[in-house]
């Protein structure tokens, strides 16, 4: 191994693998990124290191509001990192967007000193669903710890949103245009959601301040897609191989991805249209069909595939009764209460996800997708059940896919293995708490785990579908059944 990567290797990084083309010492910091995960690094901070080759404002200060790990991980590199596109064919790039992290804990000041500096004109999020503190009815939990302490302790936030309000009070205290914000997470209407949330917790503090946020600061909302598995050691031994340079930190993704950003005034945007992305007024088109028609069949696979035994996206589709459940729950019951915004196909959008969950060369891991079901499974599945139900449409496929994340859900906690989600303590007492038996343990998850909304949870012909795919789930676990019944169960 000869060194690693960083400002003063990149000469020594074979031909064939991309790298800055831009001159990373004279780019300005312009966007400050709340949530440097794997997504950002596959996703907006691979857009931002395009348009540096032609705009050097548009630098990425990263900050991670918890964990130091990518800061250790990239700081030493200069921010560089790998990213692998995996794919029919693979190729490697050395993404230079991001110029600093910091950990908030570790160095409050300077985060809050980032955002309040006046070349910062943007600030992007991915912290997941969770991540924005919102209550059932998606506005600001007021009960959330965080939001405790952010509404004690204005000046010294912990929670994502405090640090907006924060850095925005900051902004006009200074009398400097305030930053545009853009959520870039799975939420629909993301920016109208934390829009509220954000001037919902400034107004605890300074009403005027939040007055100000209500009418002069921007939230588009936008829709982000690239499949984006978790970093392993299989990738970074690739990279390994391919730089001849240890990188701390490699990311990994599918050849594909997508950026819809609302085309709102006022905006202070990057140009990313103009290395790939999209700039609507319908952004809310293209961010329900992509949560209904990818996020919903991605969950519906991740807790079926793994009562089935599967461990991987790819390996689930490889499965016909599965691939063929998945496939009959988006044409039969979702594609059915999704408007298809200006000039997007279903058929070809729904035929592409297939082709993209089928990528032999993606390892996502189904245990990885099947995080924060409670607060992924309302936007996925449990907002289009309540339209099929209005509608008279059918609800089985959806209902399974719930049921089977309840029998997730049971078997972890029976079985003392951990659940990573923000409510893991409610849902595995509620696991614990079940008999397996069908009507009983869905009705204790409908009641106790407090994730199907009231109306819902008083609809007959969903709880009855619930109950029959409780049993075909289990059914399946036991090995007494195929997916298959659960089609059977839909048709
Ligand atoms: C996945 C998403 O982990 C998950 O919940 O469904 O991360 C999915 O891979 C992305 O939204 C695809 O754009």
């Amino acid at each position: 191994m000869t060194g690693r990567l960083s400002d003063a290797s990149l000469d020594r990084i074979p031909p064939g693998v991309a790298r800055p083309g831009y001159d990373r010492a004279a780019i300005r910091t312009g966007i400050v990124h709340l949530g440097p995960g794997a997504f950002h690094r596959a996703h907006q901070a691979a857009y931002a290191d395009a348009l540096l080759e032609t705009d050097p404002r548009w630098g990425i200060c990263a900050v991670s509001l918890r964990s130091p790990d990518a800061a250790d991980a990239l700081n030493p590199q200069n921010g560089l990192y790998t990213l692998a596109r995996l794919d029919a064919q693979t190729d490697f790039q050395i993404i230079g967007s991001i110029r600093e992290v910091l950990v908030a804990p570790r160095e409050p000041e300077a985060v809050l000193d980032r955002l309040a500096a006046p070349d910062t004109r943007l600030v992007t999020l991915t912290v997941t669903e969770k991540g924005y503190c919102l209550d059932a009815d998606d506005r600001l939990d007021e009960t959330h710890p965080d939001i405790v302490h952010d509404i004690e302790n204005p000046r010294r936030p912990k929670s994502a949103i405090g640090h907006l309000v924060e850095g925005l009070r900051r902004r006009r205290e200074a009398g400097l245009q305030p930053f545009t914000v853009l959520c870039c997470d799975n939420l629909s209407d993301n920016g109208i959601k934390l829009a509220a949330a954000t001037a919902a917790l400034a107004r605890r503090t300074d009403p005027a301040l939040a007055d100000h946020i209500e009418s002069g600061v921007a939230f588009p909302r936008s829709m982000v897609d690239s499949i984006t598995p978790a970093t392993d050691d299989a990738l970074r031994a690739r990279v390994r191989e391919a730089l001849g340079l240890e990188d701390a930190w490699p990311i990994q993704r599918e050849a594909f991805t997508s950026w819809v950003i609302e085309d709102v005034p006022g905006a202070d945007l990057p140009d990313f249209a103009s290395v790939g992305a999209t700039l609507t007024r319908d952004v809310a088109g293209h961010a329900a069909a992509k949560l209904r028609l990818l996020n919903g069949p991605h969950s519906a696979l991740a807790y079926l595939g793994l009562a089935a035994g599967h461990e991987t996206v790819a390996e689930a589709m490889a499965d016909p009764m599965l691939a063929g459940f998945v496939e009959d729950l988006m044409t039969a019951e979702i594609r059915p209460s999704v408007m298809a915004p200006d000039g997007l196909d279903l058929d070809a959008y729904i035929a592409a996800v297939i082709k993209r969950f089928r990528n032999p060369a993606i390892a996502h891991q189904l245990a990885q997708i099947a995080w924060d079901g409670s607060q992924k499974l309302p936007i996925r599945l449990l907002d289009t059940a309540r339209d099929n139900l209005k509608a008279d449409r059918p609800v089985e496929g959806i209902a399974a896919a719930v049921a089977a994340w309840m029998r997730f859900i049971r078997r972890r906690s029976r079985d003392g293995i951990a659940i990573t989600d923000p409510h893991a303590e409610r849902l595995a007492a509620v696991g614990r708490a079940c008999e397996d038996r069908a009507n009983a343990d869905v009705a204790r998850f409908v009641t106790e785990a407090g994730v199907v909304p009231a109306a819902l949870a008083s609809d007959a012909r969903f709880i009855a579908a619930l109950e029959r795919g409780y049993a075909t789930v289990q059914a399946v676990e036991d090995g007494r059944a195929d997916v298959d019944s659960l089609r059977a169960g839909a048709a």
